[in-house]
This record gives C-alpha cells, structure tokens and sequence, in this order.
C-alpha cells in the first residue's frame, strides 16, 4: 500500500526535492520514469508525492504551472517583491524601471521595498522618494519601512500564493525575509568595502511558509536579458503608457513622433515622468540592437 499527497516544493538539492505537505516537510527523490521525460521539478511546483513503506519518498507527478520564472527561478509566481536598495549596489531609475519592465512582460505584479533607507542622507531619502511616490501613483505597492512591509503582507500575500524575492546581489532580500520571518534563519554577508557587489550569498531559491502563502529567498541577478521582448509591446509594460494609449489617435501607436500621441501629451503636461520616457528609448533601443525581430519572437 502506498499513499499520495499533494505538497509544493520548498527547496532543490542534488537529485532530491524538498516537499512541504501540510506541517510535514519531507524529503523526496524523483521517479525514474518521470525524470526521464525531462520534467525538471522546480520550486514552488504542485507536486505527488508517493510515500512507501520502505520509508523512500517519491516525486511522482508535477501539476500544472500557471508560470515558470527564469529569473529567479520558480513556478507558479503569484507576485514578485522586489527589493531595491538605496546604496551599495545603488539605486537607479533605469535599473528599476529594467526589473518593472520584465515582471510586467511575464505577467506578475510586483510589490515594491526599498532596503538601506537607513544608510544614506535625509536628501537623497527625499529624492527615492518622489520617485516611489510616482510608481505608487502608477500602481505599484511601494515600502520603506520594514515594520509596514510586515504589516501589511497578509493582504498582499493571499492565502496558498507563492511569491518571491527579487533584487540584486546584496539588495537586501535575505534580510528582509529574516526579518518578515525569523525562523528563516537565511545567511546574509555582511556589506565589505571592496566586494560589495556580486557576492552572491544566497546560491539556491528556497520557499519558506509566510503568512497563509508562501515567499522565496532567491540568488540575487543583475543581467536581464530584455531581448525576448517584442518592440511593439514594450510600452504596454510602461504600465502608465498602457493607460494613456487609448487615447492615441493610433492604435499601434509606439510613442514616437506618432501624430495625435496621449503618451507625449501626457509626457508634456508632466502627467507622466520624463524620467520612465527616457527609459522607454533607452529600453527600445536595447532590444532593437539585440533581440530579433519581432516576428520572430512569442
Ligand atoms: N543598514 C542596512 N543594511 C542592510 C539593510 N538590508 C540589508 N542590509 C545589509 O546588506 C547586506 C546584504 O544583505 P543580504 O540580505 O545578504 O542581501 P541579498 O539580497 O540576500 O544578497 P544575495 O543573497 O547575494 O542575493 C547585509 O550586510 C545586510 O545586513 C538595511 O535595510 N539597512
Ligand atoms: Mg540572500
Ligand atoms: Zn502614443
């Protein structure tokens, strides 16, 4: 006799799945058959688990995703908190609005949390914070304080949801997790003077339980490859672009130098930010230089 259960992943080790059921977190390996279909379990995966009388746990099947991440990578993403720091590595407008840009083209909502508030000057505070004002403005769930991040997570963490930290090497994600939950117990790398960036401290995603959900510590990224993305749809990941455009005269207007352009006229009347056009170009440029055509893209 044996028995199934269902369970989710929680962490990938060498050829063996951890597998959270119920309270129960059990250690599992893959079936043969299964492997060889080249399913590769990932975290955050809805998965059978057989349970044997010889006491081996087996991975039998793989549910459904609803998506897969590249990066970070895990299944079934419900949202993204996305952590940003103020210092080392610095924050910039570009290289929030690349993060911004690649979880709305993969469909998943993020949360916004700046890390470092603590470290740099009240001016250079006041400055990020227009900035956040603006994407909160724009629909982004913005935080600064680590203490309100917890407080209200219940409401952004619905009840089963599997989210997940993003950010660079060194943001800060494995602090705030064990902050947001202390049994976490994740190793975090101290900030050194000449190696501050890429350390790396964190080298597996793994889930923990938070709430009535779930959040991932994951392996920090910096390199995001934009290049998949197709040149028409990119404004429409400028979620305040997608709004405006229904006024364009055009309906595949692109922003440009289009006659009868809502996103320019916003752009003009300082509705909407010089700043994310610019980032828009930058953006379009980027994947033009790079990415194939857009025909030949998903
Ligand atoms: N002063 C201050 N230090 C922070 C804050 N958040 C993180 N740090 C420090 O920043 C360093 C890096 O933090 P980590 O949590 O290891 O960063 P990480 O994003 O998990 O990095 P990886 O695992 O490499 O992706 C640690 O020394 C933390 O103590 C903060 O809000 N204020
Ligand atoms: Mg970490
Ligand atoms: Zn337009």
């Amino acid at each position: 006799m044996t028995e199934l259960k269902q369970g989710i992943v929680v962490n990938l080790l060498a050829g063996y799945y951890d597998v959270q059921l119920g309270n129960q977190l059990v250690r599992t390996r893959a079936r043969g058959v299964f492997r060889k279909r080249g399913q590769k379990p990932r975290v955050g995966d809805v998965v059978d688990v057989q349970l044997d009388e010889q006491g081996t746990n087996y991975l039998v099947a793989v549910k459904q995703r609803s998506n897969l991440l590249g990066r970070p990578a895990v299944a079934n993403v419900a949202g993204i908190l996305l952590v940003i720091s103020a210092v080392e590595p610095d924050y910039t407008r570009a290289f929030l609005d690349r993060y911004l840009v690649y979880f709305a083209w993969q469909h998943v909502p993020v949360t916004l949390y700046l890390s470092k508030s603590d470290l740099i000057t009240p001016d250079k505070l006041a400055q990020i914070k227009q900035d956040l004002d603006y994407y909160a403005q724009i629909g982004y769930h913005c935080f600064i304080e680590q203490a309100k991040l917890k407080q209200a997570l219940p409401k952004i963490i619905g009840a089963g949801q599997v989210w997940t930290l993003a950010g660079q090497s060194g943001a800060g994600k494995s602090t705030l997790l064990n902050f947001l939950k202390t049994e976490a117990h994740q190793a975090t790398a101290p900030i050194s003077s000449s190696l501050h960036r890429g350390r790396h401290t964190t080298r597996q995603v793994s889930l923990f339980s938070l709430g009535k959900g779930f959040l991932a510590d994951t392996p920090g990224f910096s390199a995001l490859d934009l290049g998949k993305i197709k040149l028409t749809d990119l404004a429409s990941y400028f979620v305040e672009f997608a709004a405006c455009s229904r006024d364009c005269k055009f309906r595949s207007c692109q922003h440009l130098s289009e006659p009868g352009c809502a996103v320019k006229a916003g752009l003009q009347a300082g509705k909407i930010a010089a700043w994310r056009y610019d980032d828009y170009l930058a953006l379009r440029q980027e994947i033009a230089d790079t990415g194939l055509p857009d025909y030949l893209k998903k």
